[in-house]
């Protein structure tokens, strides 16, 4: 076992990976495997607490797993696995619910919004519960993850003080990792919500494997204000603002810079600007991508969890 600090982060197999899963996410976790002992997982549990097609379900989460891999995350670096196949998830995950509080659940904003769209289930409210025995069960010190997770995470924390505060330190209290820029891309079609991959309109969001032709039409399309200053003012210009920090984050240049140069210049080069450096950055993403075949994703897969449920079981032992 390594002595470098370790990190946890899931994703759900629930659509196509965005530009804001890169952004909020991913790029923290390919980034992070310098640093720390990695484990990242397919969170497919947890994309089961809403409705879904079954045979879709099982193309999806290969598929998420494929994508992963081609932003950069390396099975020789990082525990890369799906998190059914590891059932030590859902026996910690059962044993965190007999100490979390049923009214911080009922609390929770994504409990609040998805029951309201996909009608309630006791999968849906312990979904926060789930998360907390990922990250715990490889007792990790650091989660990346976007702005969305915040409330998710802290109440990680809380089971993790409570846990230990019973039954003796067990679990280090784990720190969320978010980007200064980009920790919340919003919607192309509406600047005030999060760009989601369960949004229906897929004009609202950039897939990490889609052709250029369509990234460059989506963000051309973008709703924007009616102004023409290129200015970064959350308040005033969300969309352009959303804009600023995608081009800043796929060109690796500051905003202020990009602001200078694009301020008088017109919504359309700019956009087009922004088109550019999207397609740029996410074109190796895509070659990797098309190259990768699906059964070398399904054998690393396996192999994987062999290694996870090894590693989970030790905590497992501590824990019974
Ligand atoms: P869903 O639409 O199914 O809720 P999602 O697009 O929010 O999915 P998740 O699988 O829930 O994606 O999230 C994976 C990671 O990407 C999480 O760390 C999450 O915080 C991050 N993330 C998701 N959407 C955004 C976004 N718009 N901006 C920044 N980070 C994001
Ligand atoms: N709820 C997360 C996905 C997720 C996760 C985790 C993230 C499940 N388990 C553990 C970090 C750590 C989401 O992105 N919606």
């Amino acid at each position: 076992m390594s002595d470098r600090p370790r990190v946890f982060s899931g994703i759900q197999p629930s659509g196509d990976l965005h530009i804001g899963n890169l952004i909020g996410a991913l790029d923290n976790w390919v980034k992070m495997q310098d640093t720390y002992e990695t484990f990242y997982c397919v969170v497919d549990l947890h994309a089961m607490s809403v409705p879904y097609d079954p045979a879709e379900f099982e193309r999806s989460r290969l598929n998420t797993a494929k994508v992963v891999l081609a932003v950069g995350v390396d099975p020789k670096r990082s525990l890369f696995y799906l998190q059914s196949q590891v059932p030590q998830h859902a026996e910690l995950a059962w044993i965190l619910g007999t100490i979390a509080g049923i009214g911080q659940l009922e609390r929770m904003t994504q409990y609040k919004e998805k029951s309201d769209r996909s009608g309630q289930n006791l999968g849906l409210l312990s979904y926060p519960v789930l998360m907390a025995a990922d990250i715990l069960i490889h007792r990790v010190n650091a989660v990346p993850v976007g702005d969305d997770q915040t409330q998710h995470l802290e109440l990680t924390r809380d089971l993790v003080v409570r846990f230990n505060g019973r039954f003796g330190e067990l679990f280090p209290l784990p720190e969320r990792i978010t980007p200064e820029l980009g920790a919340r891309v919003m919607s192309l079609q509406n600047p005030m919500v999060k760009m989601s991959k369960t949004d229906p309109d897929p004009d609202s969001y950039i897939s990490l494997t889609e052709d250029p032709e369509s990234s460059r039409r989506k963000i051309m399309g973008a709703v924007t204000d009616s102004d023409r200053k290129v200015r970064y003012d959350w308040d005033e210009k969300p969309g352009i603002s959303n804009l600023l920090e995608l081009m800043s984050f796929s060109s690796g240049r500051p905003i202020p810079e990009l602001e200078s140069e694009f301020g008088d210049a017109g919504y359309g080069p700019f956009k087009k600007a922004v088109a550019d450096a999207v397609v740029e950055r996410l074109a190796p993403i895509r070659g990797r991508f098309k190259r990768t075949e699906d059964a070398e994703v399904a054998r690393l897969m396996q192999k994987a969890a062999l290694d996870a449920r090894t590693r989970a079981e030790a905590t497992m032992r501590l824990v019974r």
